[in-house]
């Protein structure tokens, strides 16, 4: 789970010095390839649990991004780490059977759960766990520790509510979300006339309740969604997306007959959703449709494993408040601040050194990203190169038909 930022460099040096074959474009066989060579490299007769280790610790000086790893090896066990800044989750579960100890590595905790298992402890930024065959754990800390600094955006929207993250609970930092959401508007606009605060669902529900408690009007439930279509958020195609809002979302038009409404979604990013569900709200009858965003402006991509659109996609990138307002159709438009969000999630765990928050501030933690990079993130991720990618594999696909039906299969 993640990206490395120095793929490029990491997959040269993997071909011509490692000399190592890389069969896709997919950075995490470079990272399988990097460990794979330092476990060749640190190895002796077998493998020890300290040559494992020392593989992991090579592999963090070599690679760099946002990532948390798991890898079987075939015949001694599992191995699991996760990246120095600690930016992609990672957590250890443990159970008692009959047949003894038994260990789990998951991105959330809401995988343990399920599994029967209890969650342990998060693994460390840096760390390098090795479990064995026998479910004993082995582990080892970095020996300089690069920061603690996770992903915020896994709080406002990618884990489950009901994940602990690094020791903090994400229903309970969505809670805090909503009471600093409230507070603002409450600055903002002390005599506002919003009469009923409206989830987009789902995710928003849990900040959302929690703005409509802090400014003392009703929460109602005035979008329900379809429960048989996919987020649309990650859809390649802006036409697939647009269609599938409407698919997705349907009003409950007595929510709406008359009332002016607060919309509040854990996130803006490219605001076509958002203006979509204004528009919708408007045709239900709503007086007038004021917006809060759980979380500020999303104006830089995500370099860290996070499936964000190019720059120029995100509605917000050069953008004012206001013209984002205008944009979405808004009669009102609030954002979280930053150091809102902040204190909201950090509140738990004082270990937290402080987050990666780059979408929001443009600040990327590894301090490596360099606008070249980012220049060509850019063009991987517009929309048009989406499109090219897509027809590539159409084609593709409609070749090995053809092959299929030629070789009578
Ligand atoms: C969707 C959560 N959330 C909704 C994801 C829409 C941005 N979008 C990010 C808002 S769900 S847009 O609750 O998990 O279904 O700004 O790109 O239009």
């Amino acid at each position: 789970n993640g990206n490395l930022v120095n793929a490029d460099e990491l997959k040269r040096l993997v071909e011509q010095q490692d000399r190592r074959h890389l069969n896709t474009t997919s950075d995490s066989e470079v990272l399988l390839n990097v460990f794979a060579h330092e476990l060749s490299v640190h190895a002796s007769n077998g493998l020890k649990p300290s040559e494992i280790l020392d593989a992991v610790e090579a592999v963090h000086k070599r690679c760099s991004g946002g990532y948390a790893v798991v890898v079987m090896i075939i015949g001694y066990g599992l191995v699991a780490f996760r990246d120095p800044h600690g930016i992609r989750p990672l957590v250890l579960g443990v159970r008692e059977t009959a047949r003894g100890v038994e260990r789990m590595v998951a991105s959330e905790s809401v995988a343990l759960d399920a599994g029967g298992f209890e969650l342990e402890r998060d693994v460390l930024p840096g760390e390098a766990v090795y479990i064995d065959k026998r479910g004993f754990l082995h582990s080892r800390q970095p020996s300089v520790r690069a920061g603690y600094t996770p992903c915020i955006f896994e709080f406002v929207y990618f884990a489950r509510p009901d994940s602990i993250i690094d020791n903090v609970s994400v229903y309970k930092a969505r809670m805090r979300m909503g009471e600093k959401l409230a507070e603002k508007i409450l600055r903002e606009r002390p005599d506002h006339d919003i009469d009923v605060v409206i989830p987009i669902p789902d995710t928003s529900r849990t900040a959302a309740m929690q703005v409509a408690h802090g400014l003392g009007v009703k929460y109602r439930e005035g979008f329900i969604k379809n429960r048989y279509i996919g987020r649309t958020f990650i859809m390649p195609e802006q036409s697939a997306r647009r269609a599938s809002v409407r698919r997705k979302l349907n009003a409950i038009g007595l929510e709406f007959a008359g009332k002016n409404v607060l919309l509040v979604d854990d996130s803006i990013v490219r605001g076509t959703t958002s203006q979509q569900i204004i528009d919708m709200a408007r045709e239900a009858g709503a007086r007038k449709v004021y917006f809060a965003s759980a979380a500020p402006p999303v104006r830089y991509p995500n370099v860290y494993g996070i499936d964000m659109p190019a720059a120029a996609e995100l509605v917000a990138a050069g953008r004012t408040v206001e013209q984002v307002e205008r944009k979405i159709g808004a009669d009102w438009l609030i954002y979280q601040d930053l150091d809102d969000l902040v204190n909201a999630v950090h509140h738990e765990n004082a270990d937290i050194e402080g987050f990666d928050t780059s979408c929001f501030s443009g600040e990327y933690v590894t301090g490596d990203v360099s606008r070249s990079y980012l220049d060509e993130l850019e063009v991987l991720r517009s929309n048009s190169e989406k499109a090219r990618r897509d027809a590539l594999v159409r084609h593709e696909e409609s070749e090995d038909d053809t092959m299929q039906v030629a070789s009578g299969l």
